[in-house]
């Protein structure tokens, strides 16, 4: 009660609405900002940079419904590349690499790491901070912190955060991030910054939120300290022989890059392997009949700033892709043909049925897979919500037969 009296008393944007479930939230979050306040002071923060930085923050519902929401479906590594590594992230990407062109090439010389993964990752994040996140940090990680399942990992963040704050790097308006305190153009979580970011630009400031060069040697960084090999590639496409025995296939079956040609694979690209004596292992996202990579030290490197293969294979892929390197990726479904034209007419296809899908812009957001679900179960299809080139053929053909719209 007294809490929540607080909390109005602060001068809140208007009063929360009255249920029961609400205000006891929120007097419990206000309950977790005073005693963590205990915790802050203990690790060295000022009591008043505290009192500041949480003056008026009632916790974020946004960040409450994101950490609870259960992830609906994984996307498959096929459908995940197609809306990753699309023509405009290639085209930007490309225009960023000339934009920065001589801070690249001395972050290169400082940290060894590749500039097209370095731009690779910029645009996978973020697409090239346009999209860095414009939440204020502290509340978001107060909200994570104070209950739900990521308490352990909100409060340890959220510490960090005040620490970074008390350095004056980044002042507190300018402290915005992603829902899970991801922060500026690479998407650092607060421990990742305090380990990793680098202040490139020599201003004193390491500014990973509004100085981009300080973002990518911040990330070269990052991956230098984890295990990155200068000159070396991430890994490479590879075709498998007839018969190969894809029970070989697993990052627990590393050997010897040359192992592996001897094994009878060869690159797609029908080039030498350079560094033959690395080690490597076979990845197969989509089984035996889908595509196939050899992955070196250098993807693990990737995969340490998101543990994920589709990640590390997009931004591998993008980074080719930036340096004019045309990888063929086939996957058995067929949907990484999707372009972006052919998004749009699904769009357009499924607003003419009556779906509400936003704006016809080619991005396959919320609305599209949901009427794209919607479809698929009218159809009797798998229900999954990806723009499959099924889907779009099935589009098109009741279209053209002029089937009703959905009522
Ligand atoms: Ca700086």
């Amino acid at each position: 009660m007294l809490a929540a009296a607080l909390l109005l008393a602060g001068g809140v944007a208007g009063p929360p609405p009255a249920t029961q479930a609400l205000t006891s939230d929120q007097a419990a979050y206000h309950r977790f900002v005073k005693d963590f306040r205990t915790v802050a002071r203990r690790n060295g923060i000022p009591g008043t940079l505290y009192d500041r930085a949480f003056r008026g923050l009632t916790p974020d519902p946004e960040v409450i419904e994101r950490n609870d929401r259960q992830p609906e479906f994984v996307l498959p590594p096929s459908h995940y590349m197609a809306l990753a590594v699309t023509d405009t992230r290639i085209r930007e990407g490309r225009r960023k690499l000339s934009e920065y062109r001589a801070d690249l090439g001395e972050i290169e010389r400082r940290y060894g790491v590749d500039r097209h993964v370095l731009v690779a990752v910029w645009g996978m994040e973020t697409l090239y901070g346009t999209l860095p996140g414009k939440r204020n940090v502290i509340r978001s990680l107060s909200t994570l912190a104070y209950k739900g399942r990521r308490s352990r990992f909100g409060r340890k963040q959220l510490l960090a955060a005040l620490k970074i704050l008390k350095t004056g790097d980044i002042t507190l308006d300018r402290m915005t991030g992603s829902w899970a305190g991801a922060m500026g153009h690479t998407q650092f979580i607060p421990t990742s910054y305090q380990a990793y970011a680098v202040d490139f630009t020599g201003d004193g400031r390491r500014d990973i939120w509004d100085t981009p060069q300080d973002a990518l040697a911040s990330t070269a960084n990052y991956l230098r300290r984890n295990r990155w090999l200068s000159g070396r590639p991430w890994g490479h496409q590879v075709v498998l022989p007839k018969g190969f025995n894809a029970g070989l296939a697993g990052s627990k079956n590393e050997r010897e890059v040359r192992q592996w040609e001897r094994a009878g694979l060869r690159r797609a690209d029908n080039r030498a392997f350079p560094h033959s004596r690395d080690r490597a292992y076979l990845y197969l996202p989509a089984g035996a009949r889908g595509p196939a990579f050899l992955l070196r030290q250098n993807f693990r490197s990737i995969m340490r700033y998101n543990p994920a293969h589709k990640y590390a294979l997009a931004v591998g892929h993008l980074a080719d892709r930036l340096q004019g390197r045309e990888t063929v990726l086939s996957w058995p479904d067929g949907v990484s043909s999707i372009a972006e034209p052919e998004r749009k007419e699904l769009q357009r296809l499924l607003a003419a049925r009556g779906y509400d899908i936003g704006e016809v812009d080619g991005i396959i957001g919320p609305k599209t897979r949901a009427a794209i679900r919607d479809y698929q179960k009218k159809k009797r299809r798998p229900v999954d919500g990806f723009p499959r080139l099924e889907i779009l053929r099935l589009l098109r053909s009741d279209a053209s037969a002029g089937v009703p719209r959905r009522e």
